[in-house]
């Protein structure tokens, strides 16, 4: 069995559920296409850096952008632990895009010292929690923030993004498991991307989907196309007021494609056909809602061509600063580990500092 899918926008972006639409501020629906035209540019230009070898690393968001939505859904004060294509909830949230410039670059102003891989970064500030690299690892670290929240009796909630393929994980049970058990206020959020790398999703499950999985654990479950941004939106809004009521968490699985490759490392062509890319490309989520704001006229036309213009000439001073500058020192490698260095980790220390010197 397979809950029905919310859509509130078709794949051409025309309103088709009008019972369903939810109704936000214009400033916020604004500020949220902008966040996603951002990103879109951000992986242009990653990429481009990446292989011009001014960046080590690009991790791509592309087709995914509609995530936006959840930043709008919920408070600034809940807790989010994202896998890593959700940089759209930081910069929505505030994260200064300056400071995401400077971590791609692993220069002298990254906030994480140049030690995680670029694109995946995390913000106290915004409740924004690091991405763990090893798959799923955050699902469970979700549920107990959310266990957590709910012993103290605050009015937040936890919320985790995964992909498809974390849903083979120990963790992603483990966690499942742990929030609906407690009932503690978690939205656990599903970015069905149908690929883990060249894995497809018919090897990651049996079953007809990956929210058929919330009836085994006892959960609330939601599907969405996850391509939408109002589906979005809703599904998430919809959670949120379950768990602060006390009524426990909420699956969502949204359903979209990861357009781009996995990471600059891979290439998708050695393992999926430019149709079925072509297919989803048509579903853009950010010429859905572009036309959607048109039509509610928070948006013109051309005013899409404009913000684009204004966000490549910010990147293009921020990237041309941010090359600019050093990059952490090697023996940066052995700070903020124990509050007192070792004797060993001396030795390693000056070994490594004679090396540098060679
Ligand atoms: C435990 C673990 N196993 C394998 C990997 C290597 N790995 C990195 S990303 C990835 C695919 C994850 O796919 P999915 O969860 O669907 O997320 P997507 O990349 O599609 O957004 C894998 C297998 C890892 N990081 N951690
Ligand atoms: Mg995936």
């Amino acid at each position: 069995m397979t809950t029905e899918r919310i859509r509130i926008l078709d794949d051409e972006g025309n309103l088709i559920n009008t019972d369903l639409e939810p109704k936000i501020p214009k400033t916020k629906l604004k500020k949220a296409f902008e966040t996603m035209v951002l990103l879109r540019l951000i992986d242009e230009k990653g990429i481009k850096l990446q292989r011009q070898g001014k960046v080590s690393f690009h991790i791509f968001t592309r087709g995914q952008e509609a995530h936006v939505a959840a930043a709008l859904a919920l408070n600034d004060e809940d807790w989010i632990y994202p896998a890593y294509r959700e940089h759209g909830l930081a910069l929505y949230r505030g994260y200064p895009l300056e400071d995401l410039v400077n971590h791609l670059f692993a220069n002298i102003k990254d906030k994480h010292k140049g030690r995680r891989l670029p694109g995946l970064f995390g913000s106290k500030d915004h409740n924004f929690v690091n991405p763990s690299a090893p798959i799923g690892t955050q699902v469970i670290q979700a549920a107990g923030t959310g266990y957590g929240m709910k012993i103290r009796g605050e009015n937040t909630v936890s919320t985790v993004f995964f992909g498809d393929g974390a849903t083979s994980s120990n963790d992603f049970h483990s966690g499942m498991n742990f929030g609906a058990v407690t009932k503690s206020p978690v939205i656990y959020i599903c970015q069905n991307n149908q690929w883990a790398i060249s894995v497809p999703l018919k090897y990651q499950t049996a079953a007809d989907s990956i929210v058929d999985k919330a009836i085994g654990y006892g959960m609330n479950g939601l599907q969405i196309d996850g391509n939408d941004f109002l589906a979005f939106y809703v599904a998430v809004s919809q959670a949120r007021e379950r768990a602060v009521r006390g009524d426990g968490p909420t699956l969502i699985e949204s359903v979209t494609y990861r357009v781009g490759p996995h990471t600059s490392s891979d290439d998708p062509s050695v393992y999926r056909s430019e149709e079925e890319v072509k297919l989803w490309e048509k579903k853009d989520p950010i010429n859905r809602f572009e036309k959607y704001l048109i039509s509610k006229q928070v948006l013109k036309n051309g005013d899409r061509d404009k913000l684009t213009k204004k966000y490549d000439d910010e990147l293009n001073r921020l990237i041309d600063e941010a090359a600019k500058l050093p990059k952490f020192g090697l023996e940066t490698l052995f700070d903020d580990v124990f509050e007192e260095m070792p004797e060993f980790l001396e030795r390693q220390k000056a070994e490594i500092l004679q090396y540098k010197e060679d």
